[in-house]
């Protein structure tokens, strides 16, 4: 799909085509181009969350139709995630750049049996950019990992992430036993993967159902403040 292979040059592209030629890239999982254009974009004066959006997420969004269509197999999507992952390391810094002190604390994974792990990792970063200090525990997390790490560092938020209609149901598991051990209610818990929706968070008792990155930081700021008002008026 790339024109790599023309020794292109990404400077003497203007906007538009580079953001197709990083989609390219990352379709090929070039991961040295896809962070070259990420660079030129920002060079250029870009915000890196347009940057994320529509050069690095449109470009994954179109793996995943191919994926899907089995024109794409798990070995090609694999060096896609690894060029995406160098873009999102470039932008990341940027993302989590506020300097105020944190204004809430998330604990987030991806739930057990399921390894993706670009969709948490990206609304780990947003979190971090609104403000919030967030615990990653990574890929594959069993409700004893969610536990120990809420205990650990007693967040206000609980955020579980889940790419497999096999492994949302591992969701309900984790806040089920929050609910046995008595503590549901002392966390906001926010969903949030592509094969979810908002029937299923209520069905799960989460608290909300995130449809991407930034819908997390706007509903964890949402919910907070209300958990504050809730909280100030003695409730
Ligand atoms: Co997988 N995979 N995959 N895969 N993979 C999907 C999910 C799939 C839909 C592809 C398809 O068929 N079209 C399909 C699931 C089908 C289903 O369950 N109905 C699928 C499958 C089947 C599989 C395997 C079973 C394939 C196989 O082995 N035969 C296997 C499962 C492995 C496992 O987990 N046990 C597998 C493996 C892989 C790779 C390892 C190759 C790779 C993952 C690499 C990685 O993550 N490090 C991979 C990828 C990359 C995908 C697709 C192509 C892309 C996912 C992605 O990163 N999207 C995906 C197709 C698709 O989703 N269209 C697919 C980009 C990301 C930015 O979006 O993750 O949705 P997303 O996150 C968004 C929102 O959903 C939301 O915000 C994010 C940012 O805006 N969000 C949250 C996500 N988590 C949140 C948590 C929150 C809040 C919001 O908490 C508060």
């Amino acid at each position: 799909m790339s024109q790599q292979g023309e020794e292109l040059d990404l400077r003497e592209l203007d906007d538009e085509e580079l953001v197709k030629q990083i989609q390219d890239d990352l379709y090929d999982g070039l991961k040295d181009e896809v962070e070259e254009g990420v660079r030129i974009l920002l060079e250029r004066g870009w915000q890196p969350y347009r940057v994320l959006t529509e050069a690095l997420v449109e470009g994954m969004r179109i793996v995943g139709v191919d994926f899907r269509d089995g024109i794409l197999f798990v070995p090609e999507v694999l060096l896609a995630a690894n060029a995406m992952k160098g873009g999102m390391a470039i932008l990341r810094p940027l993302l989590a750049e506020t300097g105020a002190p944190p204004i809430g604390k998330m604990v987030i994974g991806t739930v057990k049996g399921d390894i993706h792990d670009i969709g948490k990792n990206l609304v780990a970063m947003m979190m971090e950019g609104a403000g919030f200090e967030v615990i990653d525990l990574g890929i594959n997390c069993d409700v004893d990992k969610f536990l120990a790490a809420l205990e650990q560092h007693r967040p206000q938020i609980l955020g579980m992430s889940a790419l497999l209609t096999t492994t949302m149901p591992y969701m309900k598991v984790v806040i089920d036993t929050l609910v046995e051990r008595g503590i549901r209610d002392d966390y906001i818990v926010l969903v949030g993967g592509a094969p979810l929706n908002e029937a299923f968070a209520e069905a799960i008792g989460a608290d909300a159902y995130c449809r991407d990155a930034a819908v997390a930081v706007e509903t964890a700021k949402a919910l907070m403040a209300k958990r504050h008002n809730r909280l100030a008026a003695g409730a």
